[in-house]
């Protein structure tokens, strides 16, 4: 009975003192510590990360939000026909046709969205539209088309004679393997965070390379492939987008770090949940995190993912921790 009591008092004082420590945590967290970065922080997926963070920078030099810097940046990606997993050249689904992903979220809990774009170089242009012009989050496929022509985009063919030669490759055996693994992947998500601390992210990409016709990744759905809390931070993954929205990765992230987590034990935390529940010798899986404190990580399943950080008006790659070593 002693021992029980004299348990529960030092329960109940372990318990308090986590409470006063996270409470501590919170206030350093407070989120009134803004980041001691001169200038934007901003944190992209990829090598091609770097430029799409120039162009963020130039945005913000220019006179843009951070919104429209997320925007931007990630547009430049989209345009790149050398990029096979993003906009213009993007990986064809398994019909041969180019269905792209996008979405963004604003410091304010915005957010828009588009899956199953076609022939439209900036989907996530079009997604930013969805956020500001309707009361909507996310259009699909020809409703989402019909939406972009009616705001102005025009109508393009994303085919290059590169994807289209992939996918007479593919075609050859038509095997089809959903995974993505270390080599096969390489989305666009960016998080930004202007001067005032103030929090952004975009995503786009065209998904897993011949996947079904109709399926859908992470990419566009907000908390899976993209999420932000400006109070608190915000997360973007690339990888195997079915592993991601399984665990709501995005938001599950952002959520530990309200929590206390740091940026890169909050991204290994979701890394090591995916890897519970599923073989993840063949799948790849990476996300990259901020807080409002401008501090940043990343974490993916195995090696080889890296992402590109602007600090100080620097920009430089970062190669991530990863759980297979
Ligand atoms: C998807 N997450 O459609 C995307 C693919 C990806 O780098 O990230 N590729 O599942």
């Amino acid at each position: 009975m002693k021992n029980q009591r004299r348990n529960f008092i030092f329960n109940a004082g372990i318990a308090t003192a986590s409470l006063f420590l996270s409470k501590k945590l919170n206030k350093k967290r407070g989120f009134q510590y803004f980041h001691k970065s001169k200038g934007p922080i901003f944190l992209s997926t990829w090598d091609h990360g770097i430029e799409a963070n120039k162009e963020a920078l130039k945005t913000i030099d220019s006179g843009g939000s951070g919104l429209d810097a997320v925007e931007q940046g990630v547009r430049i990606i989209e345009s790149d026909p050398e990029n096979t997993s993003v906009g213009l050249g993007g990986m064809p689904d398994s019909t041969g046709k180019i269905a792209l992903d996008a979405c963004i979220m604003s410091s304010d809990g915005s957010c828009g969205a588009v899956c199953m774009l076609e022939n439209i170089e900036h989907p996530i242009s079009v997604a930013r539209k969805v956020m500001e012009d309707t009361p909507h989050v996310l259009l699909a496929a020809e409703g989402a088309y019909d939406f972009a022509i009616s705001k102005g985009f025009k109508k393009k063919n994303l085919n290059t004679s590169n994807s289209k030669k992939s996918y007479r490759e593919w075609k050859k055996e038509s095997k089809y393997k959903p995974i993505i693994n270390v080599e096969n992947h390489d989305t666009i998500g960016m998080l930004g965070m202007d001067d005032n601390g103030n929090i952004f992210g975009s995503c786009t990409t065209s998904g897993l390379a011949f996947k079904r016709r109709g399926r859908i990744g992470d990419s566009p759905i907000i908390g899976a492939g993209l999420f932000i809390d400006n109070e608190v931070g915000g997360a973007v993954a690339t990888g195997l987008g079915e592993s991601i929205i399984k665990i709501a990765g995005s938001a599950i992230i952002v959520e530990l770090m309200r929590h206390g987590y740091s940026p890169i034990d909050a991204c290994k935390e979701a890394v090591l949940r995916i890897s519970k529940n599923e073989d993840i010798e063949n799948i790849q899986v990476a996300f990259i995190a901020l807080n409002k404190s401008g501090e940043y990580g990343a974490y993916s399943v195995h090696p080889g993912f890296n992402y590109a950080l602007t600090e100080n008006r620097k920009t430089s790659l970062i190669d991530s921790d990863h759980l297979r070593k």
